[in-house]
């Protein structure tokens, strides 16, 4: 807050009499009545050592409202971050679909995204092991879309009435209020372990994609099957895609537990700042069609949240492109607010029978009712539509637009403002499917396989990626304190792939291997590999819009930090300088390097890569400084790519790196600075030097 230019009105005379000031520099402060207040600073009392008075109007509106900020947080998803953008449509696509927004190329429909976290309250980390939501409204011409879905593209049940058992196991226990933020505990391993439906979704959750680098680099899946319909009724089935277009990236898990220290808003500082600096996240929206017949002959069921389908199976149709260019100006107005619903469709899309979208198109309006206070949280203006609306729907809570004219009722033959009438060519019509059956409480046999896919998705990845799967498992069961709900996990895994319960029940000392569950469908060993599941086989091919930290000291060479931030620079990359003191340091030509972090609070996990370009005036006390050496090291275990100079050889050797250097460090030599530090950034482009990973991270 800025200091106020003149003395404020609590200046008070000997006598107690107010000193007048016309401020004109800011508007004048009022209550929520709009009438101005001359005193912020002192509640009203009888004598100024005496009892405050009841009448105080001024005081008690203030800290009423105070009392009543909150609003109830989202059961799940509660952690979020939201940004405005655009979705611009590629072309015309009236032979898929009605929907507006996809008739016109080159049109642009507003939207708002939502990220969130799942297990965590509003006020944990960025970056816990978890699923990511990944939650969009379009505002069209034709009525507000929301796109209400997640960066895995599988859930962990079939059917929603198992959803308050699968959030109360994974959220904090109900006795104690912890663990927060994390399914690293019995109940969530005793829930997914008696819910083999759940294995899929729980190889994803185990994988680098519940560690996201930033949601910028991450992937977003509709989850559901649902259907195109297009003006002649013809409906196909669709499932929807999101594609970061700096390609995929995450973090690695010791990196994670340490960035939610080092900075838990990680997630919410990367989007923000890099809206701010104008390098916009990007996304392309695609589909996979499919038709009825596909869905036939498919080896699982559509509907059956718990699958996916290959992108090599059914290739992907891009629609459009989504950017985000521009931060909220009010987070809670905007982010707090938004309320996204799975029942908000238009025209041209509709839902299929997925029990669970079923089921989601019940919860999320009473989730919002409850939220939000009542049945008008569409006149929020990050929920009212940017189209017109015309209805006869009236009062509630908080009404704020309200029809005129005596009409609210339909029919009526008033001449004078009768309101709306039903438009059946433009109108929203459901696709016209056929049903039939009998009331039952059943699950589909076709929903019985249960680790066929989450064995593709295994085989799917690299051998890096199958190694953290296998890390993250034994990670997560060694914090279950009862054995016997490891041991169900590992033998779950069994009917996954033997290999990988192996790996896991070694890494917890569990031997011999348990029996395997006998399965309710048997596992199929003849899915091919699928690319597309693999995170490091779809990265980026530039170091664009990636963060390069960079150590310096007093005396550091000039040219060398001037080659190196050019040679970022010139990629898109970021250059964040690290220094002892937050005020910078003087580099060797006598210029003054201002530091964006301290070391201690710019430890290496927040940068992608690193440079050591400390200068020789103090090199023996930066050799000793933890700070300077857990930099190093994490930098190091994380596999980062690591640029130094001649004088950090230094700093390597007393933070323990041994000699020979592998090639994930490049000597940033003096003589050949354009070519090495361009090498450095070259190099930088694979994110990660993966082959060290074997040499330090195993047990
Ligand atoms: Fe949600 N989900 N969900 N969910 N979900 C909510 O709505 C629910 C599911 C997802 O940024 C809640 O506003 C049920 C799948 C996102 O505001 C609630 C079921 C997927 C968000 C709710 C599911 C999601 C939510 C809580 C099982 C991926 C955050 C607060 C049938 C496709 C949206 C709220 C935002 C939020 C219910 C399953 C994604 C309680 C009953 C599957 C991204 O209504």
């Amino acid at each position: 807050m800025s200091a106020p230019k003149k003395p404020s009105s609590h200046a008070k005379g000997k006598g107690g009499e107010l000193h007048q000031h016309a401020d004109t520099t800011h508007a004048t402060m009022t209550t929520q009545q709009g009438a101005p207040v001359a005193d912020d600073q002192n509640s009203l009392r009888a004598g100024a050592r005496g009892p405050g008075l009841l009448e105080d109007h001024v005081m008690r509106e203030k800290i009423f409202h105070f009392d009543h900020e909150r609003i109830p947080e989202r059961v799940v998803h509660a952690r979020g971050l939201g940004f405005h953008g655009y979705f611009e449509n590629y072309n015309n696509q009236s032979e898929l679909t009605a929907a507006d927004l996809f008739q016109r190329p080159g049109e642009q429909t507003p939207v708002f995204v939502r990220f969130s976290t799942v297990a965590g309250n509003k006020g944990s980390a960025d970056l816990p092991r978890d699923v990511r939501g990944f939650a969009t409204k379009f505002y069209t011409r034709q009525g507000n879309w929301d796109l209400v879905g997640n960066n895995m593209p599988v859930f962990f049940i079939q059917d929603a009435i198992k959803f308050p058992d699968l959030v109360h196991a994974v959220k904090e226990a109900p006795d104690r209020g912890f663990p927060q933020a994390q399914s690293a505990h019995d109940n969530f391993w005793d829930f997914v372990g008696l819910m083999p439906e759940s294995i899929h979704t729980v190889m994803w959750a185990m994988s680098d994609r519940a560690i996201p680098r930033s949601p910028r680099f991450m992937e977003g899946f509709g989850v559901h099957s649902f259907r195109f319909v297009n003006t002649k009724g013809e409906s196909q089935f669709v499932k929807f895609h999101w594609k970061p277009k700096h390609g995929m990236q995450s973090v690695v898990w010791n990196e994670a537990l340490k960035i939610n220290g080092a900075d838990p808003d990680f997630h919410r500082r990367d989007m923000w700042d890099a809206i701010q600096r104008g390098d916009y996240p990007e996304w392309e929206l695609g589909v996979q069609v499919f038709d009825e017949a596909f869905a036939e002959q498919f080896e699982f069921d559509i509907l059956d949240a718990t699958k996916l389908i290959p992108e090599e199976q059914v290739p992907i149709t891009p629609l459009g492109k989504m950017v985000l260019n521009r931060v909220v100006d009010n987070f809670f107005a905007e982010t707090e607010q938004v309320a996204f619903c799975t029942q908000n469709i238009v025209r041209g899309i509709d839902h299929s029978n997925d029990p669970l979208l079923q089921g989601r198109n019940f919860s999320y309006l009473d989730t919002q009712t409850k939220r939000l206070g009542g049945p008008n949280f569409t006149h929020i203006p990050i929920n009212a539509p940017k189209c017109p609306m015309h209805h006869f729907q009236q009062d509630g809570h908080m009404a704020m637009t309200n029809p005129s004219g005596r009409a609210n009722y339909e029919p009526n033959s008033w001449e004078d403002n009768p309101g709306p009438r039903e438009n059946p060519s433009e109108g929203f019509h459901s696709y016209a499917e056929t049903e039939e059956g009998t009331k039952v409480r059943e699950r589909s046999p076709s929903f019985a396989d249960h680790y066929s896919q989450a064995w593709q998705f295994y085989i799917s990845q690299t051998e890096t990626e199958q190694g953290h799967i296998a890390d993250a498992f034994v990670f997560e069961l060694s914090k279950v304190e009862r054995e016997d709900i490891r041991l169900r996990m590992v033998a779950h895994l069994r009917n996954v792939d033997d290999n990988l319960a192996k790996t896991v029940a070694d890494g917890l000392g569990i031997d011999p291997l348990p029996e395997a569950p006998t399965p309710a469908s048997k596992p199929r060993k003849d899915l091919p590999p699928s690319d597309a599941l693999s995170i490091l086989k779809n990265g980026p091919d530039s170091f664009c819009g990636r963060k390069l930290g960079v150590f310096v000291s007093e005396g550091t060479d000039a040219k060398t930090f001037d080659a190196l931030k050019a040679a970022a620079e010139r990629e898109g990359a970021v250059v964040a300088v690290i220094a002892p003191h937050i005020s910078g340091v003087v580099d060797s030509g006598g210029r003054k390097i201002p530091a964006n972090e301290k070391i201690d609070g710019g430890p290496s996990v927040l940068f992608d890569a690193v440079a050591l370009l400390p200068g020789t005036q103090e090199l023996e006390r930066l050799a000793k400084h933890s700070p300077v050496r857990d930099f190093i090291n994490d930098a190091f275990a994380h596999c980062k790519f690591i640029g130094f100079n001649e004088a950090a050889k230094e700093l390597l050797d007393s933070a323990g790196i041994e000699q020979p250097l592998d090639e994930g460090f490049l000597l940033l030599s003096a003589n050949d600075l354009d070519d090495s530090t361009t090498q450095f950034v070259m190099k930088c482009r694979n994110l990660r030097y993966w082959p060290r990973e074997g040499a330090v991270n195993k047990l």
